[in-house]
């Protein structure tokens, strides 16, 4: 994989975590052991070589810890997105503050676009770019059109019709090497067809938000077939529980922007 990580945003969850938005029915989150899964996050990614900065909560934002969703950080530049859910609208603002002491000029999703990060997934050719139903055809050919001065190739892929996908990457993760982990469940799309599959069983399908961070990738644990999948191909796993997460619909790549 071409992207070398130095440097990982992350936000702790706060008091009202548990007051975020979720389709979960595992009932709500325990702050404690979120914030202790979130500590042992952190420290992952520093074990791959990055340096961590933790925004702290604001009781604002229940999901601002999913700071993913905020913004786009590729090796060219970035931007700030405009989220598809009202409620989460103003955590960017914290986020545009922290990326501006890295990034002298920041771009930004214009209404009507809106575009969640989740659904922008970054391989070695191209950007894909998930329409659901919080990122629109709008938000993502204005991330298309911001990626093209930069000679990087967008595709868009519409999974409104797939159903219990929040995001693209609640489904996919591009692993590095020209392979994509990819839920068993989501159809064959076109748009992934110059990648090798690597597929994830459906009574596994959480394990599928994985992240390749440097040498390493880090994974849910808990998901022992998907697991030695990875293993066999060579792949160094860093296994970490995300149970209070899961129970907001957040994964792995939701909860730090990696650059
Ligand atoms: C939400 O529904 O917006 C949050 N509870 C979960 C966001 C997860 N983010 C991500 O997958 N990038």
């Amino acid at each position: 994989m071409s992207t070398r990580f130095t440097r990982a945003l992350l936000r702790a969850p706060g008091e009202n975590f548990a007051a975020g938005i979720t389709t979960s029915a595992e009932g709500p989150p325990v702050l404690a052991r979120a914030l202790e899964q979130h500590r042992r996050y952190a420290a992952a990614l520093e074990s791959c070589g990055l340096r961590t900065t933790l925004l702290p909560a604001d009781p604002r934002y229940p999901d601002g810890t999913f700071v993913e969703d905020t913004a786009i950080v590729t090796a060219r530049g970035a931007l700030i997105t405009r989220p598809g859910a009202a409620a989460r609208a103003g955590e960017t603002e914290v986020i545009a503050a922290a990326l501006s002491q890295h990034y002298p000029r920041l771009a930004r999703i214009e209404p009507p676009g809106t575009l969640d990060g989740g659904d922008v997934c970054e391989t070695d050719s191209g950007v894909l770019v998930g329409v659901t139903a919080r990122t629109n055809e709008a938000g993502a050919r204005q991330l298309a059109a911001w990626l093209a001065d930069f000679g990087v190739r967008t595709t868009l892929v519409d999974i409104r019709a797939v159903p219990g996908l929040l995001h693209l990457k609640t489904g996919i993760c591009y692993l590095g090497e020209g392979r994509l982990a990819v839920q068993a469940t989501l159809p064959r799309l076109p748009a992934l067809a110059d990648y090798e599959i690597v597929e994830v069983g459906a009574d596994e399908a959480y394990a599928a938000n994985c992240i390749r961070v440097n040498e390493r990738v880090l994974v849910a644990a808990g998901y022992p077939r998907f697991a030695d999948a990875l293993a066999r191909l060579g792949y160094d796993l860093l296994p970490l529980e995300m149970s209070e997460f899961r129970k907001m619909d957040g994964g792995l790549s939701c909860l730090s922007l990696r650059f």
